[in-house]
């Protein structure tokens, strides 16, 4: 008893529930908590604006909102999305918990700057909502100019500048990362004894560092034509509609690779702890998120093909397009080939794993579909496109994270869930999704176009089966919030590694102590130093 009390007092959890004692913290552990919990409210308002847009296209007719209540709701919905919920999804809730403890160390290197992180975002929200109170904004997350300049009547500079300070967060908890991973690596641990995750987090976290500066100045810049009428990006003053598409796709294309190289990371900690197996070509999958994040940033132009650009750019950004997919590919097959002979078992983190990998799979060869000029020509703003990123961001990623949250639960909170349950989550996620996004390639490709509120009736019966597809998926994502918040009271406990998994964040308890580890550790094998359970 005494013991227990003791152990409960070490806990990052105990000693100090307080509001205060929460909102006050430096610990690593804590702050990812907050966010998890942020990133939870935010998902749910954007997840509500996704079910206004289904209910309305489930008729061809505009007959469920207005036109302009539709555009505000899908902007609405980008943006939740895009910059409160899947940017910050897995690095600050996953990556904040873990990065210290898988490097060993006791905290990220600036835990008031960790902090400051979560209240920038936390600002960054209440500006968003507010806009949204006001009356919101109709420009889509895109903001394209001169519309968002100069024609729209909705609240455009209270909704970049929510974005704008998010931003910061995004590059604060980029630097903290960087940082920790360079100088705070345990005795023994080199760069390729790293786990895949912190590899991935440490590329997206160079991409933080250096897109997202380039979105808080365009904007800026926004805002500045917007209020001053200075003429920046609108030709009857002068300025320039192309630059703001350049601009704006230099920092949102690589920001895709912000949402989806953490889910890489996740994918190979998982897939190789339920298959017992070390990840195949640790080396190559190292270099690929790294050549990832250095090659997404020579692509942004294969946004723009009907833009306008030269024939010549769109020869270029389609060929370095293709090039990005390799990487890409040498991932899924390393994955598949971790899998090969392993001693696999199909817990419900490995579900949700092995989800990502297919639909991942699909989000990409269908990006290679659009990455092909002419092709593009006749798909851009379609619904191809929408199912096409929603295989990547939402397939790929928000199962990703789920499946991290799921494998992490335990170390979080030393509680398991119920298994089952978990598993039944992870099947109705991977129906539904597949049942919502997949006929959006065929409505896309039968040429049905993105951001209108009502459509030809002919595409009536495949909207129908999107819409419904779309109730499973929600029932899905509803789920794992009963049954994990259920497993916090009535859980058993976890014990420090109910997976037998490696990696150092396996050696402490359950949840950690306050810094993380009795003594520093130090490591003396390769990561994944699995062996078979059986031959
Ligand atoms: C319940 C699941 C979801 C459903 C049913 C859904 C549905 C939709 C639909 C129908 C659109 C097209 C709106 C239009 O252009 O007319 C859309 C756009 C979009 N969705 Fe989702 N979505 C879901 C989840 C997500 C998630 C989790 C993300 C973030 C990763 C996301 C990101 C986006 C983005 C960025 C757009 C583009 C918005 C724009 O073009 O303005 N969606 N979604
Ligand atoms: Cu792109």
């Amino acid at each position: 008893m005494s013991a227990n009390a003791a152990a409960e007092y070490t806990s990052y959890l105990g000693g100090g529930d307080t509001l205060k004692s929460w909102l006050t913290t430096l610990d690593h552990k804590r702050i990812a908590v907050l966010y998890l919990i942020s990133i939870t409210l935010f998902f749910l308002i954007g997840g509500v604006a996704a079910a206004v847009i289904r209910l309305e296209l489930v008729t061809y007719a505009g007959d469920f909102v207005t036109a302009e209540t539709y555009n505000k709701t899908f902007s609405l919905h980008g943006i939740v999305m895009v910059w409160f919920f899947l940017i910050p999804s897995i690095p600050a809730t996953l990556g904040n918990f873990l990065i210290p403890l898988m490097v060993g160390a006791r905290d990220l290197a600036f835990p008031r700057l960790n902090l400051a992180s979560w209240y920038l975002y936390t600002v960054g929200g209440i500006f968003t909502i507010g806009m949204v109170i006001a009356g919101g904004v109709d420009t889509g997350w895109t903001f394209y100019t001169p519309f968002s300049t100069m024609f729209s009547n909705t609240y455009v500079v209270a909704a970049v500048i929510g974005v704008f300070i998010v931003g910061f967060s995004t590059i604060f908890t980029g630097i903290n990362f960087i940082v920790t991973i360079h100088k705070m690596r345990a005795p023994g641990l080199t760069w390729f004894r790293l786990p895949m995750f912190v590899w991935a987090n440490y590329a997206t976290s160079a991409i933080m560092v250096l897109a997202t500066p380039v979105l808080a100045m365009t904007l800026t810049l926004v805002a500045v034509e917007r209020i001053f009428q200075i003429g920046i990006f609108d030709p009857a003053l002068g300025g320039d509609p192309l630059l703001f598409q350049h601009l704006f796709w230099f920092y949102s294309h690589p920001a895709v690779y912000i949402m989806v190289l953490p889910a890489m990371g996740v994918a190979s900690e998982l897939i190789a702890c339920f298959s017992r197996n070390p990840i195949f070509g640790y080396r190559f999958m190292a270099y690929s998120v790294m050549a990832i994040a250095v090659l997404g940033f020579l692509v942004w132009g294969h946004h723009m093909f009907v833009s306008g650009q030269s024939v010549y750019a769109g020869m270029m950004f389609s060929l370095f397009s293709f090039v990005v997919a390799i990487p890409s590919a040498i991932k899924v097959f390393n994955w598949t080939a971790t899998l090969y002979k392993g001693s696999i078992s199909f817990e419900a983190p490995m579900l949700y794993a092995l989800g990502f990998v297919f639909l991942f799979m699909i989000g990409g060869l269908t990006g290679i579909v659009v990455a092909a000029l002419a092709l593009d020509v006749h798909l851009t703003d379609t619904y191809f496109v929408i199912a096409h990123f929603h295989y990547i961001m939402v397939g790929g990623s928000v199962m990703a994270y789920l499946g991290g949250i799921h494998f992490w639960w335990p170390k979080m909170t030393g509680k398991m869930y119920s298994e089952m349950w978990g598993r039944v989550a992870a099947v109705l996620i991977f129906v539904g999704f597949n049942v919502t996004f997949f006929p959006q390639f065929l409505l896309g490709y039968l040429g049905m176009p993105r951001r209108y509120h009502e459509y030809p009736e002919a595409l009536e019966v495949l909207n129908v089966i999107s819409s419904g597809g779309a109730v499973i998926l929600t029932l899905g994502y509803l789920l794992p919030l009963v049954y994990l918040l259920w497993s916090l009271r009535y859980g058993r406990i976890a014990g420090g590694n109910p997976w037998e998994a490696k990696g150092l964040e396996w050696q402490t308890s359950s949840p950690p102590a306050k810094h993380n580890f009795k003594e520093t550790p130090v490591v003396t094998e390769e990561a994944y130093a699995y062996s078979p359970y059986k031959v």
